[in-house]
């Protein structure tokens, strides 16, 4: 007792994180942000620009938080939106703590990554993501090559087996500071629920579609009455349309089905495919889109 009164114990402090993670399209920052996580809350694909929108994943501990920044790949810009996903990716760098750069394992640092390295803090932390499928002396060159680009610390990682992953979280909480709790303990995103359907519709879109489709398409939930919901999916062109659909409409029937099994029970999905003319490279249209 008196042991304690002479050392009285603080209440314990919260801390918190704000963490971007940005790279190329396509290195696997959102698998990576859904695995830290441990819950799926943004869409992946093959195809690169997939995220599209800036989406918060949460980590939690009883006396900490990790927020992480899901951001859409920076690339060669070509569309007005392709110039909007962009500058939401590089404006994360103004309002958060720490930022984990994701470059691929298997494909060597290019002019790419080396023009968003650039725009970076020296106290970086780089994730070379996707060990899992490269071979050792791959991942030893890609550490070397990246540590030339100076940044403070270097993981290598697997979204998909979780290689690497706790060491990289102890890092992270390691460098929280005391802060407020911006998230309650069972807030795991800030995505609505309408976005995020809507996002899974195009998700298995992405994984159907070739080619320049993926990019033609956007989504967004026009009805919600539980457990009906409507979404709309927009092409560019008349001839996107069909391809969309597919056969007696067997594309749609598949992706409904999908989207089905990974919503609570009961759900019943409807689509309806809409021609927007090149609404990617029309300004007004990404804005109502919400992108
Ligand atoms: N083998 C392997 N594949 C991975 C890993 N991480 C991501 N992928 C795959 O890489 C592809 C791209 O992953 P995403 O997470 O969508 O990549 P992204 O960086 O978010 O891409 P954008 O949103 O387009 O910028 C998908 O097919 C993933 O399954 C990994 O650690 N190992
Ligand atoms: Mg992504």
């Amino acid at each position: 007792m008196i042991a304690e009164r002479d050392n009285p114990v603080e209440p314990p402090s919260y801390k918190s994180a704000f963490i971007t993670v940005l790279g190329r399209p396509n290195v696997g920052k959102s698998s990576l942000v859904n695995k830290l996580c441990g819950e799926k809350i943004a869409i992946t694909s093959n195809k690169p620009q997939t995220t599209r929108h800036k989406i918060r994943g949460v980590l939690h501990r009883p006396d900490a938080q990790l927020i992480f920044v899901d951001t859409p790949g920076i690339h060669k810009p070509r569309t007005s939106l392709g110039e909007r996903l962009n500058t939401k990716a590089v404006s994360t760098l103004t309002e958060i703590d720490i930022v984990c750069f994701v470059v691929d394992a298997t494909s060597p640092i290019g002019p790419g990554d080396r023009y968003i390295a650039e725009k970076l803090g020296l106290e970086t932390i780089v994730l070379v993501n996707k060990c899992d499928k490269a071979k050792k002396p791959q991942i030893a060159e890609r550490l070397l090559e990246a540590s030339e680009l100076s940044f403070s610390e270097y993981f290598p990682v697997s979204a998909k087996t979780g290689e690497g992953l706790p060491v990289l979280v102890e890092h992270l909480f390691g460098l929280t500071q005391e802060g407020p709790m911006f998230f309650p303990a069972e807030q795991i995103t800030d995505m609505s629920d309408r976005d995020y359907v809507a996002e899974l519709v195009r998700e298995q879109l992405l994984r159907i579609m070739e080619k320049e489709i993926p990019h033609s398409i956007a989504t967004r939930v026009t009805e919600w009455e539980w457990p009906r919901i409507r979404i709309e999916i927009l092409v560019e062109r008349e001839s996107q349309k069909g391809i969309v659909i597919g056969h007696k409409g067997e594309n749609l029937k598949k992706v409904g089905t999908q989207v089905r099994k990974q919503l609570a029970e009961g759900a019943y999905i409807e689509l309806q495919v809409n021609v927007d003319k090149n609404w990617q490279k029309r300004p007004d249209e990404i804005e109502r889109l919400g992108y």
